[in-house]
């Protein structure tokens, strides 16, 4: 067993002095995004290569030190944060950010993981692809950390989470093996599926260290409206209608609240085209094919003629699709200008939303009745930002149970797309099932028996 100088020293021999940082220089790789974790690492390591990373994995192993695999630091869950105890190593995969091949005919990219979203979202478009993962933090999230969380964002409706755009990984094990599976296939029924266990995992079974992505066409048609609705019962029933008439082409169908779009205009110095509602929805869609926009108004025209919609805007230009997403994109920042809220991140069946926004409603007027609420997120996917502002930091485990548990009432999840990190292990830990507890570390104990790999995230520890 090694020490904690002792290790430094065999980092530094394996990445070189210059990407080993210690001290001051680890402030922004040693809190969240949020301000909410604070960690205290023995150093932060910024491996060049995979063989890097896998000889930094073995030698942490070999000292019995903790690693917390860290992307762009953009997580909500404090998954990327290392505890206080000066014993753990940050592995940050931020120098390994090429893009190895964009292929425009197989529809896919082969990309290290440190490599940053939008790049590679801009490197697929110059070939006419998409990579379909759209996020506010898409300019600093990185396509491990993508990976690890198995985020979501607001293209999920039409192509699904991360993990269904995973063709091909590679990934440094607990011991410092490497998995190499950069396949671009997208029919593989070869035995396990072993990527799967490192997708959405956090971090806790591997490093993800490389990625081969499937790409989409790039949508030559784009339309972009924002609609003030009356009720959340009118905008189920404008989903249920948009899915019938533009189903396929329809790619986004977010919620935001009046008090939301309240928060943005009043700390972002936006300017909103409709005003005055209590819901709103930005919704989008995308086709090659003519005929995008006559659908579009069609589809607006009866949302009106029926009182599903009481307001809107159709974009006239990119310009101002873009100008209406930054409003929906600017939520959290607003949020955290306004003093910050204890977050929640929500599914249920789409047909219970209602339900469950009207009983956490009661709950909290009952319990905390000074809150206020910033209700946004992903409608057309069931999940929801249930984020409760103006109550005291102290009263956060409270509220996060009572919301919890109108969610579990109505079969959701607490956890829909920013993973349990620490934030939310705990209630996963008292939510789960023996059957969920038993096989969850029955597949952490297998791969990583000696739990060095993101200690105390996600997995609760043992008994
Ligand atoms: P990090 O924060 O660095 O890490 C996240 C987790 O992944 C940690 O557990 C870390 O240990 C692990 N990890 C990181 N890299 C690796 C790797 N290479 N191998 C193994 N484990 C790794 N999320 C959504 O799902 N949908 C949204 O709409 C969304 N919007 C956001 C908007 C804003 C403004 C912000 C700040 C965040 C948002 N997020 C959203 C959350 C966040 O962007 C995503 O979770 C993203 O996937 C994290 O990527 P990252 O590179 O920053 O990962
Ligand atoms: C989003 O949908 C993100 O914009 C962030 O998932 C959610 O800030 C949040 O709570
Ligand atoms: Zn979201």
């Amino acid at each position: 067993m090694r020490d904690g100088s002792g290790l430094l020293d065999d980092l530094r021999d394996i990445v070189g002095d210059c990407a080993v940082l210690i001290g001051a220089d680890m402030a922004a790789y040693a809190t969240d995004w949020r301000d909410l974790f604070h960690g205290t690492p023995l150093c932060v390591v910024r491996p060049a290569t995979t063989d890097e990373v896998s000889k930094s994995v073995a030698a942490c192993a070999l000292a019995g030190a903790g690693i917390v695999p860290q992307g762009g630091n953009t997580g909500l869950a404090g998954g990327a944060t290392p505890d206080l105890s000066g014993t753990q190593v940050i592995i940050a995969l931020d120098r390994m950010t090429a893009i190895r091949r964009i292929d425009p005919v197989g529809m896919t990219a082969l990309v290290e993981a440190g490599a940053i979203l939008k790049t590679v979202k801009d490197a697929a478009e110059e070939e006419n692809r998409l990579l379909p993962i759209s996020l506010a933090a898409e300019g600093s999230a990185r396509i491990g950390g993508l990976i690890a969380t198995n985020a979501g964002g607001v293209d999920v409706l039409r192509y699904g989470m991360t993990r269904a755009l995973v063709l091909g990984l590679e990934v440094v094990l607990p011991d410092g093996q490497i998995l190499s599976r950069l396949r671009h296939l997208r029919k593989d029924n070869a035995g396990y599926d072993l990527k799967q266990l490192f997708i959405g995992t956090e971090g806790t079974l591997g490093i993800v260290t490389a990625a081969v992505l499937r790409l989409v066409p790039l949508p030559r048609h784009r339309a972009t409206a924002l609609i003030a609705v009356p009720d959340i019962g009118a905008a189920i029933q404008l989903y249920t209608h948009a899915q019938s008439e533009i189903g396929e082409a329809l790619s986004a169908f977010e919620l935001i609240s009046g008090a939301g779009l309240d928060l943005v205009t009043a700390h972002t110095g936006q300017n909103a085209p409709i005003k005055g509602a209590d819901w709103y929805l930005l919704i989008e869609a995308g086709s090659s094919l003519p005929g995008l926009r006559e659908a579009a108004e069609t589809l607006l025209e009866t949302a009106f003629t029926e009182g599903w919609a009481t307001d809107g805007v159709l974009a006239e230009s990119g310009a101002q699709a873009d100008a209406l997403w930054s409003l929906r994109e600017s939520l959290t920042e607003a949020e955290g200008k306004a003093g910050g809220a204890i977050k929640h991140d929500i599914s249920v069946p789409i047909t219970e939303i209602d339900t469950v926004l009207r009983e956490a409603g009661e709950m909290l007027s009952r319990t905390a009745p000074d809150a206020r609420l910033n209700v946004f997120g992903h409608l057309g996917d069931g999940n929801l930002h249930y984020n409760v502002m103006n109550v005291p930091k102290a009263d956060a485990h409270r509220v996060n149970a009572a919301v919890h548990d109108v969610v579990a009432r109505h079969g959701g999840s607490i956890s829909a797309e920013h993973g349990l990190g620490q934030y939310r292990v705990a209630e996963w830990a008292r939510l789960a099932s023996p059957t969920e507890h038993d096989l969850t570390h029955r597949i952490k104990d297998a791969l990583d028996p000696r739990g060095i790999l993101n200690p105390g995230k996600v997995v609760p520890q043992h008994d």
